[in-house]
């Protein structure tokens, strides 16, 4: 698989296909906050929007390029280089590709690779992030842009490339207008990435891998619902990755149909108790057992828990608390004990109620597991084990009192690092390698603060419409760390959307019937229709 899928040639927009010369449109304004964004952004912003169309070839001189993974992984990050690498050479022979090692932390400390054609070979429609590995190094302070100057002038790079999702993207904003402002003669362009596909909105369709990874945990889902089919003793409680949006578990669902599946944001608008929820799932499981079926499928999105309003609310406080004011980074403790003793002592009286009623291990997680940044780290709380036991107990109060009469065991699942590194489908593969030979084109025209863009993916390739987009068209301010920040807004769940509205018409139906479709793994050869198909997300936001 890995020798033949080697030789696949990535698709490209026919508008890619030759010399191009970049259509602007009118001037663009930030999502929210103009004046601040303005303000904050005084080089890069407003912008138009570029098109690249058919132009006149012309010489260019060699140009030197860095590129940088940051962040999560996600399938098709290899072949965002090798098309990059195949944009910057056939823009000039001489030019060179520069990978900085393990994240945004590779340019402050000057680790590097340069790419050759051997190197590059090796990793085409690969998974996976390991040609240069990735990192949540932060790129936000002036220090760390002074430091990745040096390098950058060191190598005579021109410009840097930084594949990343909404936060990655806002800083490479901020690098981009750092690099203008101080006219240090280097742009900055973005790329956007994450399985989690909340980096999307009207101008960019989705993140890279968010179909692979999707694909991937569809087919396992799927396996799942067969053996649970077959066995009908179990219900499965699956969580999926995806730190904050639901977008991952909506689209499984759409591509499974399993009884029922979360959607978070939904969860907020509903103002759901965490009780509401347990509630939800057991009158689901006592429906299906009053028919017989002792067995089924839950799909949580692993944002959940910060979603149902009142823990949503405690762990805003978490995350300030927790924050020293004074350096706005994580507070140190001596020990946990101290830590917890800390936090119990400066929420509010509400919010340590909510802490108190969870169960002693998640009241110890949202208390103590903290990511580099000093936030939450969602992905660690087993929200399966905490509904399944939830549910257990109230279908037993329910069972004393007659109202159920099956039988409920439970199965536990987390469906996120299985997809992450996948081979990736070709949607991603041809969509990540015009992502790459795109921005190569965005460099050669200048332009910097920008996100490259790939358009109209729903049709073939061919047709597909190539260009950039201003970060800082993408932005708003919000509240970061007890501090406000510009950031790109994140996309999530639409409740109006046809994605959401389409699963909403469907899961009374899904949840009292057995209506599993079980998808298999994703197919690279074969007919265009089994192989080339976008997400069912991307197909109904695109009325398709
Ligand atoms: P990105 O936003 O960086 O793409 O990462 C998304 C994600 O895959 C989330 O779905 C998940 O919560 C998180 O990364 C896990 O991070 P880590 O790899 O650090 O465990």
């Amino acid at each position: 698989m890995q020798i033949a899928r080697a030789a696949y040639q990535p698709k490209l927009p026919k508008a890619l296909q030759g010399a191009v010369v970049a259509k602007e449109g009118a001037a663009t304004q930030s999502v929210g906050n103009q004046d601040e964004i303005k303000a904050l952004f005084p080089n890069t912003y407003g912008m138009p929007v570029v098109e690249f169309v058919a132009g006149e070839a012309q010489a260019h001189e060699a140009i030197n390029v860095g590129i940088i993974l940051s962040g999560g992984q996600a399938p098709g990050g290899h072949n965002v280089i090798s098309g990059l690498y195949d944009g910057v050479k056939s823009i000039n022979k001489d030019s060179k590709l520069y990978g900085f090692l393990m994240g945004p932390g590779g340019l402050v400390d000057h680790k590097y690779v340069e790419f050759t054609d051997e190197f590059i070979d090796e990793y085409r429609n690969t998974g996976g992030f390991d040609i240069i590995g990735s990192g949540r190094t932060k790129l936000e302070k002036e220090a760390q842009f002074e430091s990745g100057i040096e390098i950058l002038r060191e190598l005579g790079i021109k410009a840097l490339v930084i594949i990343g999702g909404d936060d990655s993207n806002t800083n490479a904003c901020v690098l981009a207008e750092y690099y203008a402002a101080k006219q240090y003669g280097v742009q900055v362009i973005g790329c956007p990435k994450t399985i989690d596909g909340d980096l999307k909105n009207e101008q960019i369709e989705t993140s890279f891998g968010f179909d692979t990874a999707c694909k991937t945990y569809a087919e396992l889902i799927g396996n799942i619902q067969r053996d649970c089919n077959s066995a009908r003793k179990y219900w499965h409680f699956i969580k999926l990755m995806g730190r904050s949006a639901s977008h991952i578990a909506l689209e499984c669902a759409l591509q499974c149909q399993p009884n029922i599946c979360l959607i978070s944001e939904e969860v907020e608008a509903k103002q759901m108790s965490l009780d509401a929820v347990v509630e939800y799932i057991a009158q689901a499981v006592a429906q299906r057992a009053a028919d017989g079926n002792n067995f089924g499928t839950v799909l949580i999105p692993e944002g959940l828990i910060e979603f149902i309003p009142a823990i949503k609310k405690l762990i805003a406080q978490l995350n300030e608390v927790l924050t020293d004011p004074a350096t706005g980074e994580p507070r140190e403790f001596a020990s946990a004990d101290e830590q917890i003793a800390f936090v119990l002592d400066n929420i509010t009286a509400e919010n340590k109620a909510v802490l108190e009623s969870l169960p002693a291990d998640v009241k110890r997680q949202l208390c103590l597991d903290r990511d580099p940044h000093g936030n939450v780290q969602v992905s660690l709380i087993e929200t399966e084990k905490l509904l399944s036991a939830m549910v257990a107990e109230k279908l037993a109060a329910w069972k004393a009192e007659g109202k159920f009469v099956g039988k409920f065991s439970a199965q536990h699942h987390f469906f996120g690092y299985e997809g992450r590194c996948a081979a990736p489908s070709n949607y991603d593969a041809d969509y990540c390698y015009s992502l790459g030979f795109n921005a190569s084109r965005l460099i050669a025209s200048g332009k910097t603060g920008y996100m490259s863009v790939i358009k109209n993916t729903t049709a073939p390739a061919e047709e597909w419409i190539a260009g950039g987009v201003p970060i800082t068209m993408m932005m708003n301010i919000e509240r970061r760390n007890g501090a406000n920040k510009p950031v790109i807004r994140k996309a999530l769940v639409e409740l109006e959307g046809a994605p959401f509205k389409f699963f909403a018409s469907k899961r009374e139906e899904w949840a009292k019937n057995t209506c599993y479709v079980y998808p298999g793994p994703i197919q690279y050869w074969g007919p265009t229709e089994v192989c080339d198909q976008c997400t069912r997300t991307l197909a109904l936001e695109q009325g398709k």
